[in-house]
């Protein structure tokens, strides 16, 4: 068995080389001059095989520079010595030329729009993006940015309005729920600003809860409130309504449940003096984007 590979193996060094003889001075002419190792035909003469370089026709050329293409790629040796081109994309080889092959919207990395460049002087239309989405600059489809953008910090917060005026009284109680923004990246964080106002006896209790977290993806909740008149001891309601957070935007809760789960907290607000009026901060952001273009549900309680 194992003389047998050995043989095999050995018939086959022998034929690679026997070919690999036999084309030798095809090149320089056609005179059938066969030439000894390292030498090949130009001219009907033997002469030394060169170095295999496309300027100088290659190993087995006769000095004569290699042929470019008129576009799209460049000349180039071949391992056994003889003249050859190489195209770049979208260019490819037609025998010794390269010609333009337009490129498909997944070649050009383009997942929508028209007058996508083909890579050959003309354009191709690749399409629209689904519901929720838009194609941006670069041909992607993204997320469509929704109407509070941007509110990714405090001075920035998207001030969220009951049915009617623009404070939150909890005396009668103010409710309302909001389905109109998404997180439309990885990074977005939205902060919303609700203005509460203290019209009654108690002091006001604030209700936020996340809903319709898009599947796949996991979306946290903070609720904070900054009284009007110090000193702020406003604190979270229960062990399972959000972790007490003393934050940049106020004293609150966190709410971090798993996966798609709703999120909710609730405050107990407590200011200085007889009025607990005060700007209540809410802010969402993810720990996991599944690149949904859906809105989640923020529902606001005033009470
Ligand atoms: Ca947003
Ligand atoms: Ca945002
Ligand atoms: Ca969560």
């Amino acid at each position: 068995m194992r003389l047998s590979s050995f043989l095999l193996a050995a018939g086959l060094a022998l034929a690679t080389f026997a070919c690999g003889d036999d084309s030798t001075g095809s090149d320089g002419g056609d005179s059938g001059i066969r030439c000894m190792s390292g030498m090949h035909e130009c001219d009907g003469e033997c002469v030394p095989d060169q170095v295999n370089d496309p300027e100088m026709g290659c190993r087995r050329g006769c000095g004569t520079p290699c042929p470019e293409p008129s576009e799209g790629g460049m000349a180039t040796c071949t391992s056994s010595g003889l003249c050859d081109v190489q195209c770049t994309t979208p260019f490819v080889k037609m025998g010794d030329q390269c010609e333009c092959r337009p490129q498909s919207c997944s070649e050009a990395g383009a997942m929508c729009g028209t007058g996508v460049d083909d890579g050959c002087g003309g354009t191709i239309d690749c399409g629209m993006c689904g519901e929720g989405r838009m194609c941006d600059d670069m041909n992607q489809c993204v997320c469509v940015v929704d109407e509070a953008e941007p509110n990714e910090e405090e001075l920035e917060a998207f001030q969220l309005m009951p049915e009617m005026g623009t404070d939150w009284p909890d005396t009668p109680d103010t409710m309302r729920v909001f389905s109109e923004f998404t997180l439309n990246t990885e990074d977005d964080v939205d902060i919303y600003r609700v203005r509460v106002r203290d019209a009654g006896t108690a002091s006001p209790t604030l209700r936020v809860e996340l809903r319709n977290i898009p599947a796949g993806s996991n979306f946290e909740l903070g609720a904070f409130f900054r009284c009007d008149t110090s000193p702020n001891t406003t604190r979270c309601d229960g062990p399972l309504l959000g972790m007490e957070m003393d934050g940049p935007l106020g004293r609150g809760c966190l709410s971090e449940n798993p996966a798609q789960d709703p999120e909710r907290v609730q405050l107990q607000t407590f200011c200085g003096g007889d009025d607990e009026s005060g700007n209540l901060f809410i802010e969402v952001r993810s720990t996991t984007w599944m690149n949904a273009c859906t809105p989640y549900e923020l529902s606001v309680l005033v009470e």
